[in-house]
This record gives structure tokens, sequence and C-alpha cells, in this order.
């Protein structure tokens, strides 16, 4: 369902664009995604920093344009959420090889830490203007960085740099991976309230559970696009992205998250007895933040604890 969806955004997304060079560079890279999206747990890439694994938000392209191939519209900036299972619930999916299903166990039986799993590093990459983001226990949930205007063709994505953590699989689980979606908003204006935001102003790389058993789904729009065969109904969190005011047709990043796949070490940290997801070789396990919590957490505001100046909501 994803994998289609996902083509068929493509194939809209890249026709509209209506060049050649367009077609061939927007491939399934060329939207918002972490630059290493598969780690192995417990990882520090070499570097001295100890449990900490270096990584990028790539962001690919700015906001289209309001006129059909022109050229898109400079990013502003950037918000970005890692899913929290201290303050917050997150929906948890498993896979054993027929397909993702709800799971009601705790994430604390998958892995650790259960937040602080992105942080920002105090470059603040292309742009000055940068903080973490926290919930209210004070652990880092993410980061938002902006303030300037960067022009991007499709030749120059803009790259933020962060860390994240090494994180740890449950040695009594039966996983041999744990995919950590991410909500992601790349700005082009903050003039424009996410209430009345389309893709011009906004790109959205939200992520939407629309999978077996999540209570709630399936989430989807009002009207919906049919072509591209998204589900009718509420939506997930109120940042799921559209490409019109009215928000009715699902925008470029509509259920098509950036994620960060940390894989098991079996050398390390072999499977349990008894584990018989995928022929034997473990479950795939998929944490999405709740939507309580990206509706608390991606607009931007000054301070860490979504407090002080409110920049963007
Ligand atoms: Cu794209």
């Amino acid at each position: 369902m994803m994998n289609s969806v996902r083509l068929k955004q493509l194939a809209i997304c890249c026709v509209a664009t209506g060049s050649i060079f367009a077609i061939a560079s927007h491939s399934a890279l060329a939207h918002t995604r972490l630059e290493i999206p598969v780690v192995v747990e417990g990882t520090t890439n070499g570097h001295a920093q100890v449990g900490k694994v270096i990584n990028q938000v790539v962001i690919s392209h700015g906001c289209p344009d309001i006129a059909p191939g022109t050229q898109r519209q400079a990013t502003y900036g950037t918000s970005v959420v890692f899913p929290n299972a201290v303050s917050y619930s997150p929906v948890i999916g498993i896979n054993s090889g027929s397909g993702t299903i709800y799971s009601a166990k705790p994430a604390s039986d998958f892995y650790s830490p259960l937040a602080g799993i992105g942080l920002i590093i105090r470059s603040g990459g292309p742009w000055r203007p940068h903080n973490v983001k926290v919930d209210p226990l004070g652990n880092v949930d993410g980061f938002w960085a902006g303030g300037d205007y960067y022009d991007q063709t499709i030749s120059t994505p803009v790259n933020v740099p962060f860390y994240t953590h090494a994180m740890t699989i449950n040695s009594k689980s039966c996983a041999r991976s744990v995919t950590f979606v991410l909500a992601i908003a790349d700005f082009c204006t903050i003039a424009v309230p996410s209430t009345t935001a389309k893709d011009h102003e906004v790109l959205y790389w939200s992520p939407i559970p629309n999978f077996s058993g999540v209570p709630g789904s399936p989430f989807g729009t009002p009207a919906g696009d049919p072509a591209r065969k998204i589900p009718i109904g509420p939506a997930y969190s109120k940042y799921d992205g559209y490409q019109d005011v009215a928000h009715t047709i699902p925008g470029d990043g509509w259920n098509s998250p950036a994620t960060l796949t940390v894989t098991r070490n079996l050398a390390k940290n072999p499977l349990p007895a008894g584990c018989d997801g995928n022929g034997g070789a473990g479950d795939d396990v998929y944490v999405y933040p709740s939507a309580d919590q990206i509706n608390k957490e991606l607009p931007v505001w000054s301070k860490p604890d979504q407090t002080g100046t409110n920049y963007w909501q």
C-alpha cells in the first residue's frame, strides 16, 4: 500500500515538472531523507564521541513553485521530530513477513533509549538560528534550523548535520531491525500557518501509520485524491501535508517520511530462541511518533520546550 502510494506520488510529482532532467533526478532519494538511513545498533562510526552516530538531514529540493515548470521555491528552514516513548505513546508496528501489524507492546520491549534519539550538532548546519526540541521531562526529541532562504536547484541539497544516539535493540525481543519514522517539515515561508499552508509554503515528510490495526486508521483526507488511492478518513496529525489550501489533496511528502533503521548486531546480540518471524530471521519493527507528539513538537518555537517565540505552527 505504502509503496504503491509512493510510486504514484513520484509519478504525479515528476510529470508535473515537465522536464526529462527533473524526471531522471526526482527519484525516491530526492525527497527529504537522512544521509545515512540504516545503521547497526551500538555503532559509533569510529569517531571520538561515544554513543553518537553522525548523520545529516538531506533536504533535496524546495517547495514547488506556483507556476508549473518554473524553479522551485527556496527552503527557509526545517523542523525535525523523532519518536519519543517516554512522554508520548508512539505507534508501533511489527512485520513478521506478512505485512505490518499494530502492536500494543511497549517500546521498551524493542529498543533503548526511549527518547533522545536525534540531536542537532551545534554548528546549526547551513542555518545559524537553530535549537533542540525537548519533551516536558527535558528529553531531546529533535531540532529545528532556519532563518535564511536557500535557493535549491536539483543538484544542491541543504544538509543539516546531527547525531543520532547509538541505539540498542532489546536482547529479549525478536526484532532484527527497528525503524524510527521521523516527522519533518521543510518551510519555504513561515508567514502562512499550517491550517492553510499548502505545498508551495511548506513540504511535510510526515508519518501516517496506515497499517493493519492502528487505532483510528485508515488516516486520509476529507476528499482525498482518487488517482493516488489515498485512504479516505481522518487526518493523523495536524501536519499530514497538502497540495491545496482546502487540504483535500495529499502533498508531495504525504505518507513519505524519512526513516532511520537500526539493525540488530546478530553476532553480539543474537535472536532469542523461538523467534519465527520472517522464516526465523526476526521481525522488522516500525516506530511512529504519536500524533500528539507531532502536533506539540513539530511547530517551531524559540525555546526547546515549545515556549518563547512561536515562529511557525
Ligand atoms: Cu520530492
